[in-house]
């Protein structure tokens, strides 16, 4: 459906490129983001597969009763019972192969991937904190200590950088209206709430510059909220963040309070 919709949309839009461009979803860029295109085209081919049914009867039926070869007209109101049971059939069968069936695949993905926290106690992870403000989203890293909301913590606006084939996971809240942090490139995105904190994580498999957008409505300037995503080699990843770790202790303004909006981080 979403191939479909978005193909639809291009076409009327005429979006930039090519009208292909704008009906296939960006590349994949982490370990377990195609399993939503595969929800997805399961979907979008379960319904191309109804729709072919309907057209066969559609149009099928009028040419095999066709006056011509009909010339008694057969009425009937459709509610005898081999007809209620037909009706069942395709009804159950719709049923079953879509609703059922997509709903028992998300599910799945849903516990073997996308709530299948990494164990930080266990795994050299990566953890950032988002905080998403009317309008741009602000990132922050625990630093040397590996605590968070202290004074070494590198502290960053619209621009996440992250190591390549670690597992990275985000905890996410909101300082005013409800914003959505989107990574497109990894199918994933997750509401930030104020009072509240929600997480995410994924690992990239590949390294390049990829877009963050802000996926709810949250206000004038919301197209503002688009931020940049950029996976570096491990090497790369290290020395930004020497760097980094570096300029925030000489430069980040200890006194300022509204550097400190982070909190602590909690594994249960
Ligand atoms: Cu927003």
């Amino acid at each position: 459906m979403n191939f479909i919709i978005s193909l639809m949309t291009n076409l009327v839009l005429k979006a930039e490129g090519s009208w292909w461009d704008g009906a296939v979803p960006p590349p994949v860029i982490t370990t377990n983001g195609s399993v939503i295109d595969s929800l997805f085209m399961y979907t979008t081919y379960m319904n191309i597969f109804y729709f072919v049914l309907v057209c066969v009867g559609l149009f099928g039926f009028p040419i095999i009763y066709r006056s011509a070869k009909n010339a008694k007209p057969y009425f009937t109101y459709g509610n005898k019972k081999n007809h209620l049971l037909v009706t069942m059939i395709i009804g159950g069968a719709v049923f079953l192969s879509i609703d059922l069936n997509i709903t028992r695949m998300s599910n799945n993905d849903m516990l073997n991937h996308f709530w299948n926290f990494p164990d930080h106690e266990k795994e050299d992870t990566v953890k950032v904190e988002v905080l998403a403000q009317q309008w741009m989203w602000n990132f922050r890293y625990a630093g040397k200590d590996g605590v968070f909301n202290t004074a070494d913590d590198v502290l960053s606006n619209h621009d996440l950088k992250i190591p390549v084939g670690k597992k990275v996971e985000f905890r996410i809240t909101s300082k005013d209206v409800i914003h959505a942090l989107y990574f497109p490139n990894a199918r994933l995105k997750v509401d930030a709430i104020p009072g509240r904190i929600t997480r995410l994580w994924f690992q990239p498999t590949q390294t390049g510059v990829f877009d963050i957008a802000c996926a709810e409505m949250c206000g004038t300037h919301h197209y503002l909220m688009q931020a940049k995503l950029t996976v570096y080699s491990e090497q790369e990843y290290k020395e930004w963040l020497d760097e980094a770790q570096h300029l925030a202790k000489i430069g980040n303004d200890t006194a300022n309070l509204d550097n400190y909006w982070g909190w602590k981080w909690e594994d249960k």
